[in-house]
This record gives C-alpha cells, sequence and structure tokens, in this order.
C-alpha cells in the first residue's frame, strides 16, 4: 500500500475523512480532544462496515455456504492483519476480544489462576488504568498473590531506578502501559521487558493509547502480552485484541466457554480448539474485526511514524500555548510524551472547566480518567484532559487556549 512521505501528508485533507468533525455543537465549531476515550471513525472504516452487513453477512466458522465462507474469510484475514500490524509471529497469537479491558481481564483470569500462587507478585505502576489495576486485584484476592507497584515521579515518569528493587524473582508478571492516559507519559517498554525477563516475570503491555499512535512491533520489544482496543484507533467500539506470545498462548486454559472453541463435546467434558479460536467462545464481533482491519488499512497509508510526529507536534505546541493561561499546571513530562495533556487551572475545578469549554464545542474530558490512585498521587480530585489524534489541527489549540481565557475570566 501506498505510504505518503512523512512531511508530506496533508493532515486537512483526511480530517475531510472524518464526518463528525464537521458538526457545529452548541452553534459552534466542534473542536474534539478527547480521542483518548475514543477516536472519531473515517469513512473508509464506515463504509468497510456498512458493505459487510450489506453484502456478506453470515456466521463464521460454521455454515458450509457461500456467504460464511466468505464471513470466515474476512474475519480470518483480519485477524492476519493484526498479526502484521504488531509485528507478530503469527495470526494463532492475536485473540479478538472485546477491549482492553477484556484483554486484560482474560489474562488475569485465565493465565492467572493457573500460574501465580500464594506469595507470587504482580508488578504493575502507579499510572495504571483502572482497567490494568482492577482485574489483578480482584486475581490476587483469589489467589493469595501480592501487589507492588512501581512509584511515579513528579515529573510522570516512573521511578526507573527502584526497579532493580523492585522486580525480585517472586514476581511472576509485569503489567504497565506504554502511555499513560492521564500524564501522556511514553514508557520504555523494551526496556522495562527485558528487566523483567531478566526475573524470569511475563510481561504485559498495555497498549491502549499508543497502538494507533505510533509504530509496535511486538517482536522487538520482546513483550508476551499486549492489548489494545480498536475504538481509540479509527475502529468500531467492542472490538479489541490480546497479542500473546505464542508458547504462553498455548499453555493457558480456556476462558469463557460455549461454541466456536471445543473439537469435541460430551456431555461430561469437552475437548478444546488452540489458541486464538479456544478463547473465542459464541458468536464473535465479526463485522468489528472487519471494521478493525479496515482501520488498521486507513492507518498504515497515513503511516505511524508520521502520525506520531503529528502527536508529537500537537503535544509540544499545546504546552507551549497551556502555560500562557494564568494559575495553569501541566501534569505529565515537559518532552516525550503522547497526543494529551492533563491540566488543572487554579481558576476552576476540572469538572466546571470541562462543562464550560463545552458550550463553545470543545470536547475534553474532566475527572481522574479512570486513574484514581494517580490522581491521589498527585493530590488531585481530577484533571482536565485534552487528548489529540491525526486529524487535529493547532488551530484548534488556539481556540481551546482563547476559551480558556473566557473561563479564568468568568470563573473569577
Ligand atoms: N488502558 C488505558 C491506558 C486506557 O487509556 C484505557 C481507556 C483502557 C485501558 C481501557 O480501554 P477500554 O477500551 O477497554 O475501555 N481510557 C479511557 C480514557 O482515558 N478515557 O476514557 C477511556
Amino acid at each position: 500500500m501506498h505510504k505518503l512521505p512523512v512531511s508530506d501528508v496533508d493532515w486537512k485533507v483526511i480530517r475531510n475523512d472524518f464526518p463528525i468533525l464537521a458538526r457545529r455543537v452548541h452553534g459552534h465549531p466542534l473542536v474534539y480532544f478527547d480521542s483518548a476515550a475514543t477516536s472519531q471513525k473515517p469513512r473508509q472504516v464506515l463504509e468497510k462496515v456498512r458493505h459487510y452487513y450489506e453484502y456478506e453477512n453470515a456466521n463464521v466458522h460454521r455454515g458450509l455456504h457461500e456467504l460464511s465462507s466468505r464471513a470466515t474469510e474476512a474475519y480470518e484475514s483480519s485477524r492476519q492483519r493484526v498479526a502484521n500490524y504488531l509485528g507478530a509471529a503469527s495470526a494463532d497469537e492475536i485473540v479478538f476480544t472485546r477491549g482492553t479491558t477484556e484483554s486484560i481481564n482474560l489474562v488475569a483470569q485465565a493465565w492467572g489462576e493457573k500460574f501465580l500462587r500464594e506469595g507470587s507478585v504482580i508488578l504493575l505502576t502507579e499510572m495504571e488504568h483502572h482497567s490494568n489495576l482492577v482485574p489483578w486485584q480482584l486475581l490476587a484476592e483469589r489467589v493469595s498473590a501480592r501487589l507492588r507497584f512501581v512509584p511515579v515521579r513528579d515529573d510522570g515518569t516512573l521511578a526507573l531506578d527502584q526497579l532493580s528493587s523492585l522486580l525480585t524473582p517472586e514476581v511472576k508478571l509485569f503489567a504497565f502501559t506504554h502511555v499513560s492516559n492521564s500524564l501522556g507519559t511514553i514508557n520504555p517498554v523494551s526496556e522495562l521487558c527485558q528487566k523483567a525477563r531478566a526475573v524470569g516475570a511475563i510481561t504485559l503491555v498495555d497498549a491502549a493509547q499508543s497502538a494507533g499512535h505510533m509504530p509496535i512491533d511486538v517482536q522487538e520489544l520482546t513483550c508476551d502480552f499486549l492489548a489494545f482496543s480498536g475504538h481509540k484507533m479509527c475502529g468500531p467500539t467492542g472490538i479489541g485484541v490480546l497479542y500473546g506470545r505464542g508458547e504462553i498462548l498455548d499453555t493457558i486454559p480456556p476462558w469463557h466457554g460455549g461454541g466456536e472453541m471445543i473439537t469435541s463435546v460430551t456431555l461430561e467434558k469437552s475437548a478444546f480448539k488452540r489458541a486464538p479460536h479456544r478463547f473465542e467462545a459464541g458468536t464473535p464481533n465479526i463485522a468489528g474485526a472487519i471494521g478493525l482491519a479496515a482501520a488498521i488499512d486507513y492507518l498504515e497509508r497515513i503511516g505511524r511514524p508520521a502520525i506520531f510526529e503529528h502527536d508529537v507536534e500537537l503535544a509540544r505546541y499545546a504546552m507551549q500555548r497551556l502555560v500562557e493561561l494564568p494559575g495553569m499546571r501541566v501534569l505529565g513530562p515537559p518532552t516525550e510524551r503522547g497526543a494529551l495533556v492533563g491540566f488543572v487551572m487554579d481558576a476552576a475545578h476540572p469538572h466546571d472547566l470541562t462543562t464550560f469549554a463545552d458550550r463553545y464545542g470543545l470536547a475534553m474530558r474532566g475527572g481522574h480518567h479512570c486513574n484514581q490512585p494517580l490522581m491521589r498521587r498527585f493530590g488531585l480530585p481530577g484533571t482536565t484532559r485534552a487528548s489529540f489524534y491525526f486529524y487535529n489541527t493547532s488551530e484548534e489549540i488556539d481556540r481551546m487556549v482563547e476559551i480558556l481565557h473566557a473561563a479564568t475570566r468568568f470563573f473569577s
């Protein structure tokens, strides 16, 4: 597929692929700065899903008829598409799930209950989204394992100097986010995976905020598991991925029981398919998988290096403009960050600020962003977060700053 050279991407033209961005909200042009929650969807993805339902819809792996074969082929080639996107060794390493949350719960339940025992340690970080915290708390409770956390420094980066004392041989799993959804911090995945491997720990990377934003190669990163959601990368909601390294995935017992995941069933017991099908009980989200593959095609046509470059530039410009505002505190590292900025202003509570901005068509998120322990770590009730994607522009950041100036005047 033709890839545009990094500097030649015409972002203003690409924006036209997103019909929703032409909307007005409360009488103002929409400025959508909430892509970390969910991204908008380009026409190409919407059309692909519609085409599937109009011309190819049937259940997969079941009927011996033309449409069923076509649906099966489309579903399985989407799996291959995801494998290529992640640099996985085989499509068998790709499990379709409902999203990041379900992917992590699969590992916590199916892998965790088989391999963790009383006294095992699960290492996490203080910056994890609740999706990469609560499933481990539940698991720890069930198997009497312990949780341990890599602290976050004041600048929003991980206290990596403490890693050697935290990564002891009792650590069986190290699960951490690639990009923080509140701070924008980009963690050094490859380094963390290597250090974990040195003590025999399995690694899980939460790529919810990175999979659609930057190149990812699971073999280069050397992670064992990696989880992400389609809806944050131009794909539909309700579809996500768990990548699991082949040797490990094959050792995990089934999770949900039902149709599609068995080889034979008697009234007393069943035998199960190999990974990944053993983890996909019941009718899967066929249209979702096809939509996700279309989203990947779309992102790959632009090119992830170009998308990342644009992200970095928007984040840099936002940081530069935001500090002009009185009583402004921006969280997270000053450089090397993902496409989002979380901030607090003396003038108003994050909820009030976000509600004020909404009246002017500016969509941001205010609150704890499913990061309650992290907010507590910074002594904050929450933040206002502006999160960007390649369809956003520096003019929209100017508009945000204008609205925040108006909010400062209004609240004081
Ligand atoms: N992990 C991270 C780092 C996330 O940012 C999110 C969602 C999830 C996991 C969960 O993804 P899901 O698709 O399974 O829900 N983050 C956000 C957010 O920042 N605002 O809304 C959802």
